[in-house]
């Protein structure tokens, strides 16, 4: 029986603003599709997302949602899983929401290792806003502020968030919607940050000034750039594998301390006039 998607989502919001062939909804239903499999109760759910396309998300699921202003996605996340530890926090973010306005706030999200899911739209583009460099925008691509070539290096979110102590990271692309899906449920299963970076097309905004005007020709792109983490691992150092990105999941740790949990012990120290020992 095909999956009911309807009670997941807003209806009356539909259709979306997003343009045709956009991997937004691809990945929204994934999402879905993963709550569903851990059986989670939607009331439970607080979905946060920024200003952007990617922001969109959280008009269109059907659970408790904020819609919070660029860039503090994780500022307002942070505060909500705190005085309700026991709510499921998804955060939804753009490549410029998450990394470049919001990357600070990123990066104390994954060293707080806070029980958190952030998923980075990373569609290499401002797309929103009509096509400005982000952080994630690829050396020699044409943007609005970078029409000769950008000459910005290229981020790597991942090494950003292992190196800044995330507990969970993984990279998926919305070029398999059933990977995309298990490794949602791996990452939101998991207890402490977790960080995805999904790799979406915005053919529009980035293909089209880019030779890959179309979806399908914006998604060959992605597929060219990626590798699964066990292929990739077995490569040579060379100049080609530098270019490449390892898909799957890039670090797990089970036992980093949580960050509601630390607060619980703060909360006791305080009750008992004690100090946390550590
Ligand atoms: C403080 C602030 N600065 C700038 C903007 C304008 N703005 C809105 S969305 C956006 C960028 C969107 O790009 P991204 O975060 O990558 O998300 P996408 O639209 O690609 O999903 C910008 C610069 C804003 N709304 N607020």
């Amino acid at each position: 029986m095909a999956f009911n998607y309807d009670e997941y989502l807003r209806t009356n919001k539909m259709p979306t603003l997003w343009c045709w062939g956009c991997g937004d909804g691809v990945i929204l239903k994934a999402l879905i599709r993963a709550i569903d499999k851990l059986g989670w109760n939607m009331d439970d759910v607080c979905v946060v997302s920024g200003i952007g396309c990617s922001g969109r998300f959280s008009s269109y699921i059907n659970c408790n949602t904020v819609h919070t202003t660029h860039g503090r996605t994780i500022a307002y996340a942070t505060g909500i899983k705190l005085a309700n530890p026991e709510k499921k926090v998804i955060c939804i973010t753009g490549d410029g929401d998450g990394l470049a306005i919001g990357g600070n706030h990123t990066i104390h999200g994954c060293r707080r290792n806070i029980d958190i899911n952030q998923i980075v739209i990373n569609n290499f583009i401002y797309g929103l806003t009509n096509s400005q460099t982000s952080p994630t925008t690829p050396q020699g691509m044409w943007t609005v502020t970078m029409k000769r070539g950008n000459i910005d290096p290229t981020f790597n979110a991942c090494d950003l968030a292992i190196a800044a102590g995330a507990s969970f990271v993984a990279r998926e692309t919305m070029l398999d919607p059933k990977k995309l899906e298990r490794i949602f449920v791996k990452g939101l299963e998991h207890k402490g940050y977790s960080f995805f970076d999904i790799f979406s097309n915005c053919h529009v905004n980035l293909g089209r000034k880019n030779k890959m005007g179309t979806a399908m020709e914006n998604l060959q792109w992605i597929d060219e750039i990626t590798m699964a983490k066990m292929k990739y691992d077995k490569l040579e150092e060379s100049e080609e594998k530098a270019k490449l990105f390892p898909t799957g999941i890039l670090k797990q740790d089970k036992e980093a301390n949580e960050y509601t949990q630390m607060y619980k012990l703060v909360q006791e120290a305080h009750q008992n006039n004690t100090k946390v020992e550590m």
